[in-house]
């Protein structure tokens, strides 16, 4: 029976798969493969050459990669792995540790104590204190005690996937993960991740337009309430 599928999410990320490639724990997990939105980087191609399958997105965005690889993954734990750099490959596996023992998602988490976020170097950190800003939100309506709301690198149980019901575009797929999940009252866990550096590439998400679109989700979330069934 196939108990795990790791994801991996890829947009033009050549540099990082190549550099992070050894360090992905493939043997640990039962099933792995990529999705893939029209990398013309040789992405595609290093993934094939060294055996790993890949899925093709038609439209782009990382809520529809999710939505791709959420029909066609047979496992009964989802993680889901950017090689971009910022996310470290040696966390995969506590991830999935988190759901054997009975969380519903696991959350790495670039603002516990323990963690560290790609901007602790920076005097301004932007990035940082929006992310923060959203998950306050998210807590104080949905009384919850996150404190990584939006992070991609997370683990999910399929049948818990399917209940979130998502239909949100591109990089707000995560966040209403999270808001879907905590209204549905699931076991969320979160473990400390150390946020590295982005390895070549380039960020899709322009802070500006980001931010616009969580707001926007989140407010429809509110207004939504339970009834996405
Ligand atoms: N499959 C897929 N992956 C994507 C897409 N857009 C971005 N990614 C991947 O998602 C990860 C994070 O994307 P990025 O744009 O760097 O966002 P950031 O990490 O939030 O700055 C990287 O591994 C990208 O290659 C997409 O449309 N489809
Ligand atoms: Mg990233």
């Amino acid at each position: 029976m196939v108990q795990t599928t790791l994801i991996i999410l890829t947009r033009n990320e050549i540099d990082g798969v190549k550099n992070l490639f050894k360090k992905i724990p493939f043997k640990k997990v039962d099933e792995y493969f990529a999705v893939d939105y029209k990398s013309s980087d040789g992405t595609v191609e290093y993934f094939l050459k060294n055996k790993i399958p890949v899925l093709k997105q038609k439209n782009p965005g990382r809520a529809e990669a999710f939505y791709l690889a959420f029909k066609k993954a047979k496992g009964k734990y989802l993680i889901f792995f950017s090689p971009d750099g910022n996310e470290d490959p040696a966390d995969i596996p506590k991830l999935v540790k988190q759901l054997i023992k009975g969380a519903d998602m696991a959350i790495a988490s670039r603002f516990t104590k323990k963690s560290r976020n790609e901007e602790d170097d920076n005097i301004l950190k932007f990035r940082a204190w929006a992310n923060r800003g959203f998950t306050l939100l998210v807590n104080v309506i949905w009384k919850s005690k996150i404190t990584d709301s939006i992070n991609g690198y997370r683990a999910i149980r399929k049948t818990s996937f399917r209940k979130l019901k998502l239909d949100a575009k591109g990089y707000a797929v995560e966040f209403q993960m999270t808001i879907r999940a905590l209204k549905l009252k699931m076991k969320i866990v979160e473990i400390p991740t150390r946020e590295g550096k982005r390895v070549g590439g380039k960020s899709g998400s322009a802070a500006i337009p980001t931010g616009i679109k969580f707001i926007y989700y989140f407010l429809r979330e509110i207004i939504k309430g339970n009834n996405f069934n």
